[in-house]
């Protein structure tokens, strides 16, 4: 078995001292931290899954593995991020609320980072009112919102509609993703963005920030 195998095998195990020691491992073998994320950590977390559909896994199992691949996602972290990127704009992440999974929200708020954005990270199980007070706060240019479970993706659109009424939809721009979220479903709710994937995120994050800014606005 390789490296990454290992790797993989040690989320699913929840053996978080043996993630961590392959993450470093892989890392310290010029491994590509992209190759560490999606080998390794994010393809265990799939089985993961997959085993939790089955019966094979029960809650406990899930928290145990995913506490071992958030260790793993420490080290990796600032291999993600590029060092010395001037901020391109604000962003504003959360969780929807009702919804605790976080993994992948911290993955498109690290990807983020990576391309340029401030992230401010309201965590997980957020109520629109929350988002609505942190806007106010912070002025971000991007609300960005993450769902896990088929019940609280539709708490999405309370969000929406909470900024509406606000009045502060016309000041932001808003993102949306996580696993049972789609592009027609971000198009039904009114959302501007939608991305499959943290990597995605941030590519469309950056091309809509420098579709709005104006041209005498530098963009890095
Ligand atoms: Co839960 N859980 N879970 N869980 N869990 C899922 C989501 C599930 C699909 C498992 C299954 O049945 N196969 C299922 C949902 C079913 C459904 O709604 N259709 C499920 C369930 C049912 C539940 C509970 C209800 C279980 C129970 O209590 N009976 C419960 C709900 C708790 C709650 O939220 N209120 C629950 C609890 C948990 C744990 C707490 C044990 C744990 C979360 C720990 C944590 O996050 N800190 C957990 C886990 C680990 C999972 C699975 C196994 C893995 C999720 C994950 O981290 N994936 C998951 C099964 C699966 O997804 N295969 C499952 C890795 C991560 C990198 O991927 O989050 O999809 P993901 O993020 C991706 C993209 O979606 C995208 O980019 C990321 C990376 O590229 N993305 C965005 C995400 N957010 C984005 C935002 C964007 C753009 C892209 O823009 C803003």
């Amino acid at each position: 078995m390789g490296m990454l195998d290992d790797l993989r095998q040690s989320v699913i195990d929840g053996d978080m001292n043996r993630t961590q020691e392959l993450v470093q491992k892989a890392i310290d073998e010029k491994v590509s931290a992209e190759q560490i994320l999606k080998e390794g950590l994010i393809s265990a977390m799939a089985e993961v899954g997959r085993m939790f559909e089955c019966g094979e896994f029960f809650v406990p199992e899930m928290l145990i593995s995913a506490r071992a691949m958030k260790s793993g996602l420490t080290l990796l972290r600032p291999y993600l991020i590029a060092a010395n990127v001037q901020a391109v704009g604000k962003v504003i992440i959360g969780t929807a609320e009702g919804d605790l999974h976080d993994i992948g929200k911290n993955l498109v708020g690290m990807m983020l980072e990576g391309a340029g954005f401030e992230v401010i990270d309201l965590g997980v199980d957020v109520p629109p009112e929350k988002y609505v007070q942190a806007v106010r706060e912070h002025h971000p240019d991007i609300v960005a919102c993450s769902a896990l479970l088929t019940t609280t993706m539709l708490r999405m659109k309370d969000l929406i509609l909470s900024l509406h009424e606000a009045g502060l939809r016309g000041q932001v721009k808003v993102m949306i993703g996580g696993a049972p979220i789609t592009e027609d479903y971000a198009r039904d709710i009114g959302a501007d963005l939608y991305a499959p994937d943290a990597a995605s995120a941030a590519t469309r994050a950056k091309e809509l920030i420098i579709e709005v800014k104006k041209p005498d606005e530098p963009v890095h």
